[in-house]
């Protein structure tokens, strides 16, 4: 053999004795590295399962919560009749319900009860015919927060008040239309009249 053959044959012998050691040494450390890998894999495992726990918790809290607080309140309602004879303070009963969400309106007394605490949107039309004149108010819980004046004159005059009112209102509150001091006891509903509220946004 010559020296370059001679060469050959020991760089060959070399890698022949070194290629073992050296894929031993790769397997092994892939092997480590799968290792920590799966152990890796178990601890996100472990941690999804308790993510998804507590997902479908906070799901049924929140279907929980949407039964016991209706957040979506409105009602509306008319007063399809002509009132006569009523009296400083009387309620004004709007008699027709025509939406209440939440039925928490009564047409026997004109009381709306809050469903949830909120800041919610009043707002009511009073009409008199001939020669009749009332205040009414909105009052919450008997204190009035909002007013309307509406006087007819003589011949064929007529007239309509309306008012609308933004108020914090809390769970359990009564809110109704109610005549003020001075009036004659007439308003002439007969479709003209309604009293109606909405939730701006619940603060429960
Ligand atoms: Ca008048």
């Amino acid at each position: 053999m010559n020296t370059k053959m001679l060469q050959i044959y020991f760089t060959i012998m070399l890698l022949l004795q070194i290629g073992p050691v050296l894929s031993q040494g790769h397997a092994k450390h892939t092997e480590t590295r799968l290792q920590k890998l799966e152990i890796l894999l178990d601890r996100q495992q472990s941690i999804n399962k308790e993510l998804q726990i507590e997902i479908s918790e906070c799901k049924s809290m929140k279907d929980k919560k949407r039964q016991n607080s209706p957040t979506a309140v409105a009602f509306s309602t008319q007063l399809t009749t002509h009132l006569t004879g009523l009296g400083h303070h009387a309620a004004v009963i709007f008699d027709k319900v025509i939406l209440d969400t939440t039925s928490s309106y009564n047409n026997g007394d004109g009381v709306f009860v809050v469903p949830i605490t909120g800041i919610y949107v009043f707002t009511w039309t009073v009409s008199v015919g001939v020669d009749d004149w009332q205040n009414t108010e909105l009052v919450v819980n008997g204190i009035p927060y909002a007013y309307t004046k509406v006087d007819s004159g003589t011949g064929s005059d007529y007239g309509s008040g309306t008012q609308i009112v933004v108020l914090k209102v809390n769970k359990r509150d009564h809110i109704w239309i109610r005549t003020g001091n001075t009036g004659n006891g007439v308003v002439d509903g007969k479709t003209f009249d309604t009293y109606s509220g909405w939730i701006l946004f619940p603060m429960e």
